[in-house]
């Protein structure tokens, strides 16, 4: 198979960048993006800090109440107190759209993974001299355009342009050849691979083991006793071989849970609980999924004779938040209690909620 040369780049700390930008009051201030933190008691979680913000430990996924406590905590050392703005986005979708027209002007293919971070393949460059050059010039017409910086990585395969990309961070630009790879993995913590989480970490770490030099003492026969399935595949991955294959997103259409009760009941208490905390949990993995909202909510109710109805609410505008989620799943609940949607008063056996037109 021939050699290919892959990109993969990154946004630097992309929504709070954003903002930045938008607010140049912010400069030089430690900023986190996510939910509302209402003075110490909001719920939700921080969708991303700038860089001042994570010198006071505040990530991405972290509860906003605890960013909240961590800023109060810099503000007594007499350090600045962190400003906190609720996510915006459409706004992020639009940047973008904006970053990732400007990278697919330059390659053939690109596979976009998130709504900051893509690969593309820039084989056609011919060398990784070239590769490096039209990399140079992808990152400076972002900054040129959008006023933002993203760190590129590039190598002979999507995981080695991910570690790349990660390896110099912010603004940064890592080349990691084919000849490269080997040497230059072998020093990196174990971590650094893409599935190797804390649960392998650890398991190595037992054993004494900390970068992904110690690990390669295993032959793959050896891993797969360690690691079952995954073995063979961390073996290769620990040997920097990784896929090439770039392909177009799928995309997801919706996402939802459901819920059977241990009896079939009507308690519209109990059901709308459930239905609150299902709510609660499929946005968290919309968010995880890097969506930032969605247009369309599906409620389905399936009746003690299994007889089975849904209802949706579709707006013209995405929602983002939770507290509007959950007053259009109440929305759509409560005729299944009436004589609309359920004259006979049936109990209801099954809940399910799910949303649709994604963003
Ligand atoms: P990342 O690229 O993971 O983070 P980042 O761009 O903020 O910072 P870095 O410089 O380390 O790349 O994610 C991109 C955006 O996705 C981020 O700005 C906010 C959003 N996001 C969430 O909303 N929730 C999450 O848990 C994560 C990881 C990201
Ligand atoms: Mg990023």
């Amino acid at each position: 198979m021939d050699d290919r040369i892959i990109g993969h780049i990154d946004m630097d700390a992309f929504f709070a960048a954003v903002e930045e930008r938008d607010k140049p009051w912010l400069k030089g201030l430690p900023v986190v993006i996510g939910a509302d933190p209402k003075g110490g008691v909001g719920r939700g979680v921080v969708a991303t800090a700038n860089y001042a913000a994570r010198k006071y430990g505040i990530h991405s996924a972290l509860p906003i109440q605890k960013a909240w406590s961590y800023s109060e905590s810099a503000r007594k050392r007499g350090e600045r107190g962190v400003v906190f703005i609720t996510s915006r986005g459409r706004r992020y979708a639009e940047i973008s759209k904006e970053v990732f027209d400007i990278v697919s002007s330059y390659v053939d293919t690109m596979q976009i993974t998130s709504i900051d971070e893509a690969y593309f393949d820039i084989t056609n460059t011919g060398s990784y001299e070239e590769a490096k050059r039209v990399a140079r010039q992808i990152k400076k017409e972002i900054t040129q355009k959008t006023k933002l910086t993203g760190s590129i990585g590039i190598g002979p395969n999507k995981m080695i342009a991910k570690i790349a990309s990660d390896l110099q961070k912010p603004d940064g630009l890592t080349i990691i050849s084919a000849d490269e790879t080997y040497d230059l993995l072998a020093r990196l913590p174990l971590r650094t691979i893409p599935g190797i989480g804390p649960k392998v970490e650890e398991k190595f770490k037992r054993l004494g083991i900390a970068t992904v030099e110690g690990a390669r003492i295993f032959s793959w026969q050896e891993m797969q006793d360690m690691f079952g399935s995954h073995g063979f595949s961390l073996y290769q991955k620990l040997r920097g071989s990784g896929s090439v294959t770039l392909r177009e997103p799928q995309v997801r259409k919706s996402i939802g849970k459901h819920k059977t009760f241990p009896e079939d009941t009507i308690d519209l208490d109990l059901i709308h609980a459930v239905i609150e905390e299902m709510g609660k949990k499929i946005l968290a993995s919309l968010h995880k999924k890097r969506f930032t909202g969605f247009r369309t909510i599906v409620l389905t109710v399936r009746f003690g004779d299994f007889e089975t109805k849904s209802r949706s609410l579709t707006s013209s505008e995405p929602v983002h938040s939770l507290s509007i989620l959950q007053a259009r799943a109440l929305k759509l609940l409560l005729p299944f209690f009436e004589a609309t949607e359920n004259p006979k008063q049936k109990k209801i056996r099954m809940v399910g909620l799910r949303l649709e037109k994604l963003q």
